[in-house]
């Protein structure tokens, strides 16, 4: 009897679904829906779209992915307990990368430099960020300087390395990628120039800043831990023989205990260059002073966001009135292509303190800079148009 029950059950049920079938068979020929590839094609990033690479780059995971090989590599140091006033530029690279979205290989050309840094025949990829510890500044700068050393340890990618002349800067004799960091507060430094010491030896520092980041200590600053900041890592660098006697500040203008900071930082290997000095003399005077002091010595290029003026970036830790324009900036970096660079950085970009993103965008445009810069042999001419500029004398 159960048996019976079951088996009108079935079918009946078998009827049902039949029936249903039936009605939603179409009538006509059946249409497949096209698919997104074959009606638009490739599913690209927008510039307000896609995965938060730099410049819509590749995205990599450099630190444990140890077959991802390039020639350029951007990195991420998300560190900023070594901040003396505002701390936030963990965000820093964040904020970068947020900003560097209206930027993409395929529209990379710029006037000013008459080049697309992505067009060059070189792997230029976005390697993420160094998992630093928040807690422990010790461990967070071993972590910095191990991740800088694994990338330079990698070998370049491409075979064309027109652009790049450190094989025979290296003690090892052979070519080294170039890593572009993002801070994070300026302490990352100090392990990056640990990390290139080991590769290079001791290298020159053009650093712009509106500070000199040469002092010994802050008030307080007893224990050798509490000596490792943001205003001290080129000291301590110095005391390491990380960097040669032949560096250079431009932008400064902070206010100094008095003037025996200035030789201090004569001591620690350093000229400066004010950042009224660009009124008085002009970018020229103050791109042919850089490249005089640094010569053709290895170069490694450190900019402080805070050497801009506040009211063009305001998003940063220590702001100081008086700044030069991004412009300014922009156009004293076009002028240092061709000088023996072996890494850069920018640093101290603190997105909470920022407004409709204007930091964040003018630190990805000098990124771009960074990366033309690498590719270039020497100053881009400035570009010519079609008609004239009037004559001089009228
Ligand atoms: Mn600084």
């Amino acid at each position: 009897m159960v048996l019976a029950r079951f088996l009108l059950a079935s079918v009946i049920a078998a009827l049902y679904v039949q029936a249903h079938q039936l009605e939603q068979t179409p009538l006509g020929d059946f249409e497949v829906p096209e698919t997104w590839l074959s009606k638009y094609g490739k599913q690209i990033d927008q510039p307000f779209s896609g995965p938060l690479a730099f410049s819509h780059l590749t995205y990599s995971r450099c630190l444990e992915d140890e077959s991802v090989d390039f020639d350029i590599a951007v990195l991420g140091m998300p560190f900023d307990t070594g901040t003396s006033y505002r701390p936030g530029a963990r965000f820093g690279p964040y904020a970068i990368r947020s900003g560097s979205r209206r930027q993409r290989e395929a529209r990379g050309y710029s006037l000013a430099w008459g080049n697309n840094p992505y067009e060059q025949g070189s792997k230029i990829i976005d390697c993420g960020d160094v998992p630093v510890i928040p807690f422990d500044n010790a461990l967070a700068l071993d972590q910095m300087e191990v991740a800088y050393s694994t990338l330079l340890a990698r070998p370049i990618a491409s075979t064309d390395s027109s652009w790049a002349k450190g094989s025979f800067l290296a003690k090892d004799g052979r070519e080294h990628p170039r890593i572009v960091s993002l801070g994070g507060d300026h302490t990352i430094v100090l392990p990056i120039l640990r990390a290139l010491n080991k590769v290079y030896g001791p290298v020159s520092v053009i650093h712009f800043d509106a500070h000199l980041d040469t002092w010994e200590g802050y008030p307080g600053t007893v224990t050798e831990q509490s000596k490792v900041t943001h205003g001290t890592f080129f000291y301590l660098a110095k005391e390491e023989g990380l960097i040669s006697n032949t560096s250079i500040h431009a932008g400064i203008r902070c206010k100094l205990q008095g003037i025996e900071d200035i030789e201090n930082d004569a001591y620690v290997g350093f000229h400066y260059i004010t950042s009224d000095d660009i009124d008085d003399h002009g970018a020229p005077a103050i791109i042919k002073r850089i490249r005089e002091r640094v010569g053709d010595s290895p170069v490694y290029l450190s900019l402080d966001i805070d050497v801009i003026d506040p009211g063009l970036a305001p998003g940063t830790g220590t702001p100081e009135a008086g700044g030069w324009t991004s412009r300014e900036t922009k156009r004293i970096i076009r002028g240092l292509a061709g000088l023996n660079f072996v890494g850069a950085d920018i640093v101290e970009v603190a997105p909470a303190y920022d407004h409709a993103e204007i930091t964040g965008t003018a630190a990805a445009d000098i990124v771009h800079d960074f990366l033309s810069m690498f590719m270039a042999q020497e100053p881009p001419t400035p570009h010519t148009f079609h008609g004239s500029w009037p004559k001089d004398e009228l």
